[in-house]
């Protein structure tokens, strides 16, 4: 496959080089290497591993069941970090996102949601999808900024994605297998087309088009995490989101959209968070 290397970490310069945008509009995705230091993936670990140890539930964010058989009931995912965690908060909304993010939407971007995933080992992955199916963001889509935490491969259910499904319409999706994805919706890659792994090393990100599908299969090994830092962000020029997107700009202020209609929070879960619940799905399903 081909994945853009470059190292954007520095001042001043365009955080993306012009084959890194090329390849962003012909296949849908892109990856910025070395884009934060590893001192910055270790605090944001460390941030998130204190949360889990604490063993308390952070209603709407953060529901654990230390102890429980299922890595995913024992580590979830932190839903909407940023509005918890000043670290979170600085990570969404930072400059180096903030200029990828423009020069590949073209205008002043605005963050959407932030997401960290523990992924321990065993845990189920997340089906083929595609995020504007939740965002449903009009006009145009969302753009994800997918910061690996961990060294991120195929064994310990790194992203896998679909070039060039970034172009096509919205998928409706069929059932997951829920042995292997916690989520519900699974979107097959359409005729011809095949899922290609990217791996990563910590502090590299992973933009992508909200159109694109892309998943993650379990994680396999025996001992390793695999954790990541997710951003979900709309140009400034989208009028409506799902009600669930509480979107800022990149310097931390409101910005009110209109409510979208269908939309739900990224990944209907088979179980879903006590948060999640009320909260109509694409489908009904919650
Ligand atoms: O990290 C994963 O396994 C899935 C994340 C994802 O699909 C997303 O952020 O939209």
């Amino acid at each position: 496959m081909r994945v853009e290397a470059m190292n954007g970490a520095g001042g001043g310069a365009h955080v993306l080089g012009e084959a890194a945008l090329r390849q962003y509009r012909e296949d849908g995705f892109t990856v910025v290497r070395g884009l934060f230091g590893h001192d910055e993936v270790e605090a944001l670990c460390a941030e998130f591993g204190a949360l889990q140890a604490a063993g308390r539930p952070v209603p709407g964010h953060f529901e654990p069941y230390p102890g429980d058989a299922d890595p995913l009931r024992a580590y979830p995912r932190v839903l909407h970090p940023h509005e918890i965690s000043p670290l979170a908060r600085r990570t969404l909304l930072d400059a180096r996102l903030r200029e990828a993010l423009e020069e590949l939407l073209g205008e002043e971007a605005l963050a959407a949601q932030s997401m960290f995933y523990f992924k321990p080992p065993g845990a189920r992955g997340q089906a083929l999808h595609q995020d504007n199916f939740y965002l449903r963001v009009e006009p145009g889509t969302c753009v994800a900024a997918w910061l690996a935490c961990d060294v991120i491969d195929r064994d310990n259910g790194g992203l896998e994605v679909v070039p060039g499904t970034h172009r096509m319409r919205l998928f409706c999706p069929e059932e997951a297998d829920a042995q292997a994805s916690f989520a519900r919706e699974y979107v097959p890659p359409p005729p011809g087309l095949t899922a290609t792994p990217v791996d990563m090393a910590p502090g590299d990100v992973l933009f992508f088009n909200g159109s694109l599908v892309h998943g993650s299969r379990p994680n396999h090994s025996g001992d390793r995490f695999r954790r990541s830092f997710i951003g979900h962000y709309v140009g400034r020029s989208a009028e409506r989101i799902g009600g669930y997107y509480r979107t800022l700009t990149m310097s931390g202020a409101r910005v009110v959209l209109a409510e979208s209609e269908g939309a739900g929070p990224c990944g209907t879960e088979f179980t879903p968070h006590a948060s999640q619940a009320p909260e109509p799905g694409p489908n009904g399903s919650g």
